[in-house]
């Protein structure tokens, strides 16, 4: 069954990720248990009709045995997954080491904490070493399922070394590859011992998509100032090669969260929330408990806040979720440690005998939880110091068109450059601006507040995540086409 433009009706498409999209617990030796673990690239994916997509990533769990391995292997076909083992050794050094501890880092315009520095620089050759060997493994599995005419579409910081191993084992392999944190100027991504080699193995691919220009462009400048070579509006180009660059803002399946705001269950929970908080303002924030989230400025923020206006004590509340990530980290613990510290200092205040200015959960929240509280919400804060785009603001839009609560937004996360007309915009750094901005927000006049939230809802409910997944699988695929007229011109 063929389309006019020769390609199948439902065309394969193999989405390549660290992660594969369910979480697997084993139950006995050959047996597993597997949860969908939803999240941005997840729901993203989920949504798009038009391919028949398999996911190729790591399952999250060490399997040495031959056994374990098969009834993984199995359970997890049933959902259209394929998994890459990797061992506990090479877990350490890739996705720890390598890919956690330098590149996520860097890639957010954070340094390295001072006492890792030193040890970070020695060890980075091996870990360098492992990146490779990993992205190798992913590479191998893809090859193995791979059929003529699939697309394959790589993910994130984790597989910048894929692009090129695929090409290798076949240069008409479509390769898309999309990174969702940001890509760094290239004064900073100079300083990486191995900058070279990835770059060089990204232009591997055929199209090569970031969620902002600035992003896209920050890339192409680390191409033309490490690599020497030339730039041009379509992107990167060597020695007669075109590789594509691209922004593919990637967006949220925002009638998922419009649908659920009808659901019994969620309308129980808002009716609850509104009881429970009846007579004070809520204030929202949720993340992933992660250095480039900037919790800590926030909640310092928003004691600013309470400090210069005493008229508002006891009558708005700020209810931070941060679901921790990397708990095994030393690095994350001490930030967990922090912001409780933090926590309890302003509780213990600004609190009285009948209310606490601060409720912060260390847990995630379950879906109809989530869109409750954003519903209730009165101004939500996301002051992320750096992010890729940042998905709890277009969810936040999402359930507001009945209150229309006002968003401030940090100028360093990608949403800026989509919600911004909408949100306040602010320096997260910079704490006074922060608690000006929640001023601002807790007295806006309804009729800004409808003014910016319609801005946004109209950006969130029309840019969505299938939109983006299927624009950048279309623009892959015409990529390809468009090589093979220049070279058989
Ligand atoms: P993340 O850094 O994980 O994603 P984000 O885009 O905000 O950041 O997505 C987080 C997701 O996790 C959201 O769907 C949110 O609802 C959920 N979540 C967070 N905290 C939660 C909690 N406490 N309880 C329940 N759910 C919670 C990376 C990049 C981002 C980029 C995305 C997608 O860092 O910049 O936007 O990928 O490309």
């Amino acid at each position: 069954c063929e389309r006019p433009d020769g390609r199948p009706e439902r065309q394969r498409l193999l989405v390549v990720a660290n992660r594969l999209p369910v979480s697997a617990v084993r139950r006995g030796e050959d047996s597993w248990s597997l949860d969908i673990s939803a999240g941005g690239l997840v729901t993203a994916l989920l949504g798009v009709k038009e391919f028949e997509a398999r996911w190729i990533g790591w399952a999250g769990v060490n399997v040495p045995d031959e056994i374990g391995q098969k009834a993984l292997t199995k359970a997890l076909a049933e959902k259209r997954c394929i998994p890459v083992f990797l061992d506990e050794e090479i877990v350490h050094q890739y996705y720890n080491g390598y890919c956690n501890n330098i590149l996520w880092p860097l890639f957010h315009y954070l340094g390295l904490p001072q006492e890792d520095r030193l040890a970070t620089t020695r060890s980075f050759q091996s870990q360098f070493a492992a990146y490779k060997k990993a992205n190798q493994m992913f590479a191998d599995v893809v090859n193995t399922h791979y059929e003529e005419g699939d697309v394959v579409w790589c993910h994130d910081y984790h597989l910048m070394y894929l692009p090129e191993c695929l090409k290798k084992y076949n240069t008409k392999m479509k390769v898309g590859w999309f990174l969702h944190t940001p890509f760094p100027s290239s004064e900073i991504h100079r300083t990486l011992p191995s900058r070279s080699e990835l770059l060089r193995s990204v232009l591997a691919a055929d199209l090569v998509g970031f969620h902002t220009y600035d992003y896209a462009r920050h890339f192409v400048s680390a191409c033309t100032r490490i690599l020497g070579l030339e730039g041009t509006p379509e992107g990167v180009e060597d020695q007669g090669r075109l590789t594509r660059v691209a922004a593919f803002p990637i967006g949220i399946d925002s009638d998922r969260f419009i649908r659920a705001l009808e659901l019994p269950q969620v309308q129980e929970h808002i009716k609850e929330l509104k009881e429970r908080f009846a007579g004070r303002k809520v204030m929202l924030g949720v993340d992933r408990l992660d250095m480039i989230k900037g919790i800590p400025q926030k909640i310092l923020a928003f004691e600013k806040f309470l400090e210069e206006n005493s008229t508002w004590h006891e009558k708005v509340v700020l209810l931070q979720i941060a679901v921790p990530t990397r708990t095994d980290v030393p690095e994350y613990q001490k930030l967990t440690s922090q912001v409780h510290e933090i926590v309890g200092r302003i509780n213990g205040r600004f609190g009285t005998l009948t209310a606490v200015p601060i409720h912060h959960l260390d847990r995630s929240l379950d879906f109809p939880k989530l869109c409750a509280l954003y519903a209730v919400t009165d101004v939500a804060l996301v002051t992320s110091l750096r992010d890729g785009m940042n998905l709890v603001s277009y969810e936040f839009v999402a359930c507001q068109d009945a209150k229309k609560g006002v968003l401030i937004l940090s100028e360093f996360a990608g949403a800026a450059q989509s919600l911004g007309a909408g949100a306040i915009l602010v320096n997260p750094w910079n704490i006074t601006e922060v608690a000006a901005s929640i001023g601002q927000a807790l007295n806006m006049h309804p009729e800004e507040r409808e003014k910016r939230h319609r801005h946004n809802f109209h950006h969130v409910t029309t840019h969505t995540a299938q939109e983006w997944a299927e624009t950048f699988v279309s623009e892959l695929n015409d990529t390809v086409v468009e090589a093979q007229l220049r070279t058989s011109k």
